[in-house]
């Protein structure tokens, strides 16, 4: 029997894994393209899971296990995304600013946005300014996302703020900031282009910075 996407959908958003990566399967397997695989299944799930996160009904440990779900059965279908001329919504580079080494957070932004159709580059935590930069470079990054969980390491948002400017890419580039002691005045004291006080709100205001609707 042909799969309905929305079973797909269902499975990211109850955690299940088996389930998820069986079904994915079977519709690679039934030539369901991976625009559609993604867009009406995983992206369909995890758009839920940002809804329910969002409204109280799902705590971390639920995001964390959707997420999960949904990149088991990405490296399922990244493989015949290049062949199918699939285009990522942008591409976002992750980190945890230079001293900090809280990742939770930051670990639940980078899966919601890869979950909702960006490439993510995830620099993991205590990343410096040059570091940033390098990979934004590198990767040709349309957005930078920059986490903070404590005030002490706050500073480093700005400084690598300052730094994408001295080298001359602030202006392709698009800055979010987020963390626990982090506000949207801050963000505007630094120069930065957004700010996002959770996960759900961060793919929010990356499809918005990406001109996509949310
Ligand atoms: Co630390 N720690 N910690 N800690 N820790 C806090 C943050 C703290 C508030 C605890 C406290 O005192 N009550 C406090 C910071 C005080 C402050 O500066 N305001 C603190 C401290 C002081 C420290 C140490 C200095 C302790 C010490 O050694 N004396 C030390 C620092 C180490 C370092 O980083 N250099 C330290 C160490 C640690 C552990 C290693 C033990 C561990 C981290 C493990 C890890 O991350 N792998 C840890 C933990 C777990 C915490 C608490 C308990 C939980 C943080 C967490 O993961 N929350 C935390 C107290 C608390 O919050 N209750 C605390 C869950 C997570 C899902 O939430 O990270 O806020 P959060 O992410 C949210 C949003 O903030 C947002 O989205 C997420 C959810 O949707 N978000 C973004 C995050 N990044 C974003 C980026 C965006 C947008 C949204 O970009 C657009």
């Amino acid at each position: 029997m042909a799969i309905a996407l929305e079973e797909l959908a269902t499975a990211i958003i109850k955690g299940q894994k088996a389930l998820g990566v069986g079904l994915t399967r079977q519709a690679i397997e039934e030539g369901l393209g991976p625009q559609a695989i993604i867009s009406d299944g995983l992206i369909a799930g995890m758009a839920v899971v940002g809804q329910k996160f969002k409204a109280n009904e799902f705590y971390v440990p639920e995001v964390l296990i959707a997420a999960r779900v949904m990149k088991e059965c990405m490296t399922l279908i990244k493989p015949l995304m290049a062949d199918a001329g699939v285009k990522p919504l942008g591409t976002v580079v992750v980190g945890t600013v230079k001293g900090d080494l809280h990742d939770i957070g930051k670990n639940l932004v980078a899966m919601m946005l890869q979950g909702n159709g960006f490439d993510v580059v995830d620099l993991g935590v205590d990343v410096s300014p040059e570091q940033f930069i390098a990979s934004a470079k590198a990767n040709r990054a349309d957005i930078m996302v920059l986490s903070a969980l404590l005030t002490t390491t706050m500073p480093s948002m700005k400084l690598t703020v300052d730094a994408l400017q001295e080298a001359g890419m602030r202006n392709g580039i698009k800055v979010m900031v987020g963390g626990a002691p982090v506000t949207q005045g801050f963000a505007d004291e630094i120069k930065a282009d957004g700010y996002a006080p959770d996960a759900a709100s961060a793919v929010d205001l990356a499809k918005l910075l990406m001109g996509v609707a949310a």
